[in-house]
């Protein structure tokens, strides 16, 4: 085989590309509400083992090649955009004037912001440390950033507390330091409230995201149903403005279904906002691009969310590889991503009006003619044919996901 000279790489790419059609336009892609992170298109391949493969990208580029790609909503933290010699200053709002302005320019809207409270070396007994100058200074910097969100016409903020744990055992009482989490809320919760009546707009939509592993070694609040729970404690003054971002691959990493993780917080009334990605059951965070892995557990999701009418963001949370190139990220990385979860979304709907799928669930909800209801074999008798229509929706979702339905079939 001849060695393929750098020049020619970019050409190859996108000719293979485009060679696998199916691709939407980006006015197809603006009418849904998915969003894009600063980090994720920023995210440089590095990790622990890991060097970056990729060069730095500025938020000017980010919010461009967004605005072209069709992702109508950009997604940040604090510190992705502003330095931390630059935070809680003057400097800090002429950066957020120059994102306002990109973000006009290009068409995208700031969907949501977020606080980094976990990288810099202040946070490394956690933003709930022992320490109250430093849960003083997280609590500034929580309601900095919802200031940062009214600015740019955010209507979320999220909170990752992936530091919220402990390394070594014994030194953290993990009571009191839920208590100064939830300290921190309160403060961003009532700041808000203030910050909405300056800005003359609705308060922000606040949406606790769980991870079980990373990089806490014991983590205090590691599920969606830990914070579920964490809500409805009594410890946060405005249960009401606080609600759940759930990441889909951070309920699979602890061995949960997402899509059960998802209707436990949909029957609570907090499924706000939902981080979509894919990857393994307990491993690492290794944030693929959606439908990669289980594109079968995906459908499934979206299904869910669909028939529940779930109107919020879907968050493109994910790291495109690091055999991908910077080109790559927003060439291939990015509009496949989109693609997939639109794909998906629609065979979601066509499942919802599928008549084989329709039918069957009808006839299980009507239930067997049962004789003598007080006897458990004779119930089970009356059931035992309809209970194959189990399998028979499964097998109907498949085909549906492989166009099966359609006359799709594999005799080569
Ligand atoms: C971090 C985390 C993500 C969160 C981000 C929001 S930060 O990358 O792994 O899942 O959504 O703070
Ligand atoms: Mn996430
Ligand atoms: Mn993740």
């Amino acid at each position: 085989m001849k060695a393929i000279p750098i020049p020619d790489q970019p050409a190859l790419v996108r000719r293979l590309t485009q060679a696998c059609g199916g691709a939407y336009t980006p006015e197809q892609r603006r009418r849904y509400f998915i969003t894009g992170p600063q980090w994720a298109a920023a995210y440089e391949g590095h990790a622990l083992f890991h060097a970056p493969t990729r060069k730095p990208v500025a938020f000017e580029e980010v919010i461009r090649r967004y605005g072209e790609i069709g992702i109508g909503w950009w997604c940040t933290h604090d510190t992705d955009v502003i330095p931390y010699s630059a935070l809680l200053g003057d400097e800090q709002w002429a950066i957020v004037e120059r994102i306002g302005k990109s973000l006009a320019e290009h068409g995208v809207r700031c969907s949501m912001v977020t606080t980094e409270t976990f990288h810099h070396a202040v946070f490394a007994a956690s933003p709930a440390a022992e320490s109250p100058q430093v849960r003083e200074y997280a609590a500034r910097r929580l309601v900095n950033t919802v200031e940062m969100g009214h600015k740019l016409g955010a209507q979320f903020a999220v909170y990752w507390p992936g530091s919220l744990g402990y390394q070594v055992q014994g030194a953290v009482e993990e009571t009191e330091t839920l208590r100064w989490y939830a300290d921190g809320l309160n403060a961003a919760c009532e700041g808000d409230l203030a910050l909405s009546k300056k800005y003359n707009r609705p308060t922000l939509k606040h949406c606790l995201e769980a991870k079980p592993f990373e990089p806490a070694a014991e983590i205090l609040l590691p599920t969606s149903d830990a914070m579920l729970a964490f809500i409805s404690s009594g410890l946060l003054k405005h249960p009401e403005m606080v609600g759940l971002n759930p990441e889909y691959l951070h309920e699979l990493m602890w061995g949960g279904a997402p899509r059960a993780a998802l209707a436990r917080a949909l029957v609570c009334g907090k499924l706000w906002h939902f981080d979509i990605n894919d990857g393994y059951r307990l491993k690492h965070d290794v944030d693929i691009a959606v439908g990669l892995v289980n594109p079968l557990d995906w459908l499934n999701v979206l299904v869910l969310l669909r028939s529940h009418g779930y109107n919020g963001p879907f968050n493109l949370d994910y790291k495109p590889p690091r055999t991908t190139s910077n080109e790559g990220v927003f060439e291939v990385s990015f509009p496949t991503a989109v693609d997939r979860f639109i794909s998906l979304w629609e065979m979601a709907g066509e499942v919802l009006e599928d008549p084989v799928i329709r039918e069957a669930a009808s006839a299980l909800k009507a239930g067997g003619e049962v004789r003598d209801r007080a006897t458990a074999d004779a119930i089970f008798e009356a059931q035992k044919e309809l209970l194959t229509l189990h399998e028979l929706i499964a097998h109907r979702l498949f085909q549906i996901m492989i166009g099966a339905h359609r006359g799709r079939s594999f005799n080569i």
